[in-house]
């Protein structure tokens, strides 16, 4: 695009303050300081505080769930998920189309990542395509509810079934999820949450594991708190994942806000919707029947030849602008150099991931971003396609 239109729409439209593709939900801080002086009364800081206890049981209440453990991030949670099913060794099925800690927890148990392209609607795993890769060495499907959307749970159970595979769900972005009112979390062996601060619920870091038994939970319980049963017996090999107060406690107040949260995202997203309709070459994803969405991100999808400029061109012109947008999920994580010479890391393989990752943006989107922003991001996106 000639560098005198973009500098006339830079001018036009750049913001005085930077925009991000997220912010952290908080709580008021008065409420958050109250907490503080109770954890300075009781010197109780982490390992099972008072704050962790209740923020577990709500947590249950809130989600719909019955076995939930609080963990200290995602990324220990999915590395605990898989110790918890002692999947240590051989093969897993999984996305490409993820951030870094969905294959980084198979390699750090020792497990071989096994890349499986994903289906062009939802960019979640494929299950028409995992089947093909399944070997003697297929421990488990280790699958991604990308942006929040769910993974056909119902295909990819028949297939665990079939071949008698474990499923986790790596749900680190489909907190709050549901479909057909029950928990999305309530899926496969085990689901994996992240309250990090850039997600729609956040505890600043944390994350969660929901697993489907009594058994289970207990044996999560031994992995997060290094094995430790009692002050003389170590049953096994367990890690540090504990989550401490300072981080349950603002886990606690944040969940009083979520649905509101949720509300405000579903507005924005309506909005973005409404104005990036009909566009040539823009396309986003639409709400599922059935479903209740979380409204986590809001990517869109550049088809260069249609719109005109490409999804890297975009990206550079809104930052000029102060608009701060992320390519998640690009690259794809089987083109990082620790993955690449896997088999099934080749482009062959992965044809409609590839194709999504070069054509994904990720547009601001969080509760409190201002209407008058996101107009203005529109009007940029429509202008450089009448203009272009
Ligand atoms: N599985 C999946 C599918 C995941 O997406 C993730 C994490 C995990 C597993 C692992 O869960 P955790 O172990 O993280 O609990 C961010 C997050 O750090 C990461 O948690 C998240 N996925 C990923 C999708 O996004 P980055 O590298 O993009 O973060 P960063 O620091 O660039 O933040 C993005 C923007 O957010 C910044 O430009 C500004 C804004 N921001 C960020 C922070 C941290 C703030 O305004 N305030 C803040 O405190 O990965």
């Amino acid at each position: 695009m000639k560098s005198e239109i973009i500098n006339e729409l830079v001018n036009s439209y750049k913001l005085v303050e930077p925009v991000y593709v997220t912010q952290p939900t908080m709580p008021d801080l008065a409420l958050y300081n109250r907490y503080m002086e109770q954890i300075w009364e009781t010197r109780w800081l982490t390992n099972d505080g008072q704050f962790h206890k209740q923020f577990e049981e709500r947590l249950k209440q809130y989600l719909g769930v019955e076995h939930l453990n609080l963990l200290v991030n995602g990324t220990i949670a999915l590395v605990i998920a898989l110790q918890s099913l002692r999947i240590n060794g051989g093969e897993v099925i999984t996305t490409p189309f993820t951030f870094p800690a969905t294959p980084h927890v198979l390699y750090w148990n020792n497990v071989r990542p096994v890349f499986c392209d994903i289906d062009k609607d939802t960019l979640n795993i494929d299950p028409s395509e995992i089947e093909k890769h399944i070997t003697p060495d297929t421990k488990a499907i280790l699958a991604v509810h990308v942006y929040g959307n769910p993974c056909d749970v119902e295909a990819i159970d028949a297939i665990a079934q079939r071949h008698s595979l474990h499923v986790i769900y790596d749900a680190a972005h489909a907190f709050g999820v549901k479909i057909n009112g029950r928990s999305i979390l309530e899926y496969g062996d085990i689901s994996a949450l992240s309250f990090h601060a850039t997600k729609l619920f956040s505890s600043i870091e944390g994350g969660a594991l929901i697993s489907n038994s009594e058994k289970q939970q207990e044996r999560i319980r031994y992995l997060r708190n290094f094995g430790i049963a009692d002050e003389e017996t170590v049953i096994g090999p367990g890690i540090n994942g504990k989550m401490n107060e300072f981080q349950a406690s603002f886990g606690l107040l944040n969940l009083d806000i979520v649905d509101k949260e949720i509300e405000d995202r579903q507005m924005i997203t309506k909005m973005y919707r409404r104005q990036l309709d009909n566009i040539d070459g823009i396309h986003f994803l639409n709400d599922i029947p059935n479903t209740k969405h979380n409204y986590a991100y809001f990517p869109v999808f550049v088809d260069e030849d249609a719109y005109g400029i490409g999804r890297d061109e975009l990206y550079a012109i809104l930052k000029k602008c102060n608009i701060n947008t992320r390519k998640y999920f690009y690259p794809l994580c089987s083109s990082y150099s620790c993955y690449s010479t896997l088999p099934s890391a080749t482009e062959s393989n992965l044809p409609v991931a590839h194709s999504a990752s070069k054509q994904v943006l990720c547009l601001p989107l969080y509760g409190r971003l201002n209407t008058d922003v996101v107009e203005n991001i529109c009007q940029i996106i429509k202008k450089l396609h009448n203009d272009g």
